[in-house]
C-alpha cells in the first residue's frame, strides 16, 4: 500500500533541553546565544529538526515547563532578539525548530492564574480547575506526579486548585471555550514567528472526566488519577479543533507527549487521515522497567529485559501500520541515559552497545529523535547525595517516601535515582575535556558527569568511530534509503532471548536488521553473506554468530527484469 509521504516522516530530530546544552554568558545555565553557537554542530550531525525544550518566561520551578507568559523568553535563557536570531540561523543552515506546547498547566505566577486566584468572582476563575473540600480535605484523591495531593487549597478564597505536576503548575481548564481560545491564539503567534512545529507536553492529559472520582490507590497515599485525566472524554475533541483552527494553516511537525496512551488511542491521535496530530509520544518502555516486577512504581534499579522491550516495540510498529505514524525514542529530558538503562555503560562495552541501540532504533518504522548527548553515548552520572539533585520529581519524591512517610529506605532510593532520575539526562551536554566539559566557564548550575574527560563531542569529531559518526551515518542512510522510512516492519525471531531482529520491505527491497543486546557471541543464522551491508558496529563478522552487542543491518534488491 502506497503510504503518504511527509516530510516529517523522514526527518529526524534532536532535541535540546536549553538550560543544560551551551552557556554562552557564564552564568552556569544554558542559554540561546549558546544553541545558536552550536547548530553548526548539529547539521553536523545530520538532524534536520530540533525539538526545543521550552524556553519562555518561567519561575524554573519545573525547569520551563512552569509557564509565566508564553509570548516571551525565560531571563536565564535570553531575549526574544535572540530567539530570532538563533531561528534565522536554524532556518539559515536548514534546520526546523519545533518548540515544546505546554498548556496543560500554566505557572502559578502566570497573569492568568494570579487574576483566576484573586476571588471566585474573577472573569478567569473558570480558566483553572477550582473545587471546594470535602469534609475539610482535598476534593479527591488524586496523587500528583511529584508526590502529595494533586490539589492546593488557596487560602484566599478557601477552594482547591488542581495540579497534576507541581503545585506551581496549576492545570487550565480546556473544558472553558476561552481558555482554548487563548491557546490556540498563542500557538498562531508562534507560527507567525516561523516556527515548525510543536511537541505537546502531557497533551494526553487536557480533558479531565468531569466527576471528578477518586483512584484506585493501589495501597500507597494517594489515588491514581490515570483513568480520570489520560485520554479523557474530549481530548481527541480538543485537537481536531486545535487542528481545524490552528495546525492546518501552517506545514508544522506536531508530536503529542500522550502520557498513559495504548495503541488504540494512538491511532486516533496520530491517524493517518491527519485531523488531529502526526505522531505521539508513548511510555511503554520507559514507564516502571518492562519485564520486572517494580515495588515502588517508577524507582527501581532494574534495567528493562529486551524481550519485553521487544514485545511492545512490536506491537507498536505492527499495530499502527498504515493507520498513524510512530515516534521512537530511547531518551529525553525526563529518562536516564539510553546506554546505561537499555545497554551497557561499562569502559569495555559503552561504545558498542550504544551504537547497537541505535541500530536497533534508527531502522524502525517511524520519526526517530536524538536527545543531546545521546549521539556521544553520554552516560548516567554517579550521584552521591540527594543535595547534588536540581529535579522537583526527586526532590518532591525524596521527601514523600524516604522522609515523611519512611517508605523507602534511603539509600536504595538513593540507587534509583541514579538508575532512572530525570536529572540523568540534565547534566551539562560534554562538548570538550575542559574544565565542566566547555559547557560554562562559570559555577554549572548541575553537577557534570565527571567522565567528560573522555566522553565529548570535540573528541568524538576527531576518532572516525566515535557513537557521534555512527549516528550520522545512521541519519545519512535514512535520508538514503527509502525502505527505512516507509519499509513495513516484519518481526524476526520473536522468541530469541538475545537477540532484537526485524526486517523492512518496500518495493522489492528488504532490509534485514539483527542487534545482540548482550555482551556474549550468540548463535544467529539471518546473514548468509548475500546483500549490502548498510551499516554494522563491527567492522569483521563471524559467520553464524553475532558477538557482543553486535549489531546488522543488511540490503537485499530483488533483481529487476
Ligand atoms: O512530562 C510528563 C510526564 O509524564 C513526565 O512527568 C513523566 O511521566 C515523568 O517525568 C517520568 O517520571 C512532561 C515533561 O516532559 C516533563 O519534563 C514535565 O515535568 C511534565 O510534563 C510537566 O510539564
Ligand atoms: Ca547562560
Amino acid at each position: 500500500m502506497n503510504e503518504q509521504h511527509a516530510w516529517w516522516k523522514e526527518a529526524v530530530i534532536y532535541q535540546i533541553y536549553p538550560r543544560s546544552f551551551a552557556d554562552s554568558n557564564g552564568d552556569g545555565i544554558g542559554d540561546l546565544p549558546g544553541i545558536t553557537a552550536h547548530l553548526p554542530y548539529i547539521k553536523e550531525l545530520g538532524a534536520n529538526v530540533i525539538w526545543l525544550s521550552p524556553v519562555y518566561k518561567s519561575p524554573n520551578d519545573d525547569n520551563g515547563y512552569d509557564i509565566s507568559d508564553y509570548r516571551d523568553i525565560m531571563d536565564d535563557f535570553g531575549t526574544m532578539e535572540d530567539f530570532d536570531a538563533m531561528l534565522k540561523r536554524a532556518h539559515e543552515l536548514g534546520l526546523k525548530i519545533v518548540m515544546d506546547l505546554v498548556v496543560n498547566h500554566t505557572s502559578d505566577e502566570h497573569a492568568w492564574f494570579i487574576e483566576s486566584r484573586s476571588s471566585l468572582e474573577n472573569e478567569k476563575r473558570g480558566w483553572y480547575i477550582w473545587k471546594d473540600g470535602k469534609d475539610g480535605h482535598e476534593p479527591n484523591n488524586w496523587a500528583s506526579c511529584f508526590s502529595g495531593s494533586a490539589w492546593q487549597k488557596d487560602e484566599r478564597t478557601g477552594q482547591y486548585y488542581l495540579h497534576l505536576f507541581s503545585k506551581k503548575q496549576p492545570d487550565l481548564n480546556w473544558e472553558n471555550p476561552e481558555v482554548r481560545d487563548a491557546v490556540f491564539d498563542m500557538m498562531d503567534f508562534w507560527c507567525q514567528k516561523g516556527i515548525d512545529g510543536f511537541r505537546m507536553d502531557v497533551i494526553s492529559m487536557i480533558s479531565k472526566v468531569q466527576t471528578f472520582p477518586d483512584g484506585d490507590t493501589h495501597g500507597g497515599l494517594y489515588g491514581d488519577p490515570g483513568p480520570y485525566v489520560c485520554n479523557g472524554p474530549r481530548v481527541h475533541e480538543y485537537l481536531r479543533e486545535m487542528r481545524t483552527r490552528v495546525l492546518s494553516r501552517y506545514d508544522l511537525l506536531t508530536v503529542g507527549e500522550a502520557a498513559g496512551v495504548t495503541v488504540d488511542e494512538a491511532k486516533k491521535y496520530a491517524n493517518s487521515e491527519g485531523t488531529e496530530l502526526n505522531m505521539v509520544f508513548h511510555f511503554e518502555h520507559v514507564d516502571g522497567t518492562p519485564g520486572r516486577e517494580n515495588k515502588y512504581g517508577k524507582w527501581t534499579t532494574e534495567h528493562p529485559t529486551m524481550p519485553a522491550v521487544r514485545t511492545i516495540f512490536n506491537k507498536w510498529q505492527t499495530e499502527l501500520e498504515g493507520r498513524a505514524w510512530n515516534s521512537l525514542y530511547w531518551d529525553n529530558h525526563d529518562q536516564p541515559r539510553a546506554v546505561s538503562r537499555f545497554g551497557n555503560d561499562s569502559d569495555e562495552w559503552r561504545v558498542l552497545s550504544a551504537k547497537m541501540l541505535a541500530t536497533c532504533l534508527h531502522m524502525m518504522k517511524g520519526t526517530p529523535y536524538i536527545y543531546q548527548g545521546e549521539e556521544l553515548g553520554m552516560t548516567n552520572t554517579p550521584w552521591s547525595d540527594i543535595g547534588e539533585f536540581r529535579d522537583i520529581e526527586v526532590i518532591n519524591a525524596w521527601k514523600q517516601n524516604v522522609v515523611d512517610h519512611d517508605i523507602i529506605p534511603a539509600d536504595y532510593m538513593l540507587a534509583c535515582l541514579n538508575a532512572v532520575s530525570r536529572d540523568n539526562a540534565r547534566t551539562p551536554m560534554h562538548w570538550d575535556a575542559s574544565e565542566n566539559a566547555g559547557f560554562t566557564t562559570g559555577t554549572p548550575w548541575i553537577k557534570v558527569n565527571p567522565n567528560y574527560k573522555t566522553i565529548n563531542a570535540a573528541a568524538e569529531l576527531a576518532d572516525p568511530d566515535s557513537v557521534f559518526y555512527y549516528y550520522k551515518r545512521l541519519i545519512e542512510l535514512r535520508h538514503m534509503y527509502p525502505v527505512i522510512v516507509y519499509g513495513v516492519f516484519e518481526p524476526l525471531l520473536p522468541e530469541n532471548e538475545d537477540i532484537y531482529a526485524y526486517r523492512r520491505v518496500l518495493d522489492g527491497q528488504t532490509l534485514t536488521v539483527a542487534c545482540n543486546w548482550t555482551d556474549r557471541e550468540v548463535p544467529c543464522d539471518l546473514f548468509d553473506g548475500e546483500g549490502e551491508e548498510l551499516i554494522s558496529n563491527y567492522k569483521a563478522h563471524r559467520a553464524g554468530v553475532l558477538m557482543p552487542y553486535e549489531a546488522r543491518a543488511v540490503l537485499i534488491s530483488e533483481k529487476k527484469g
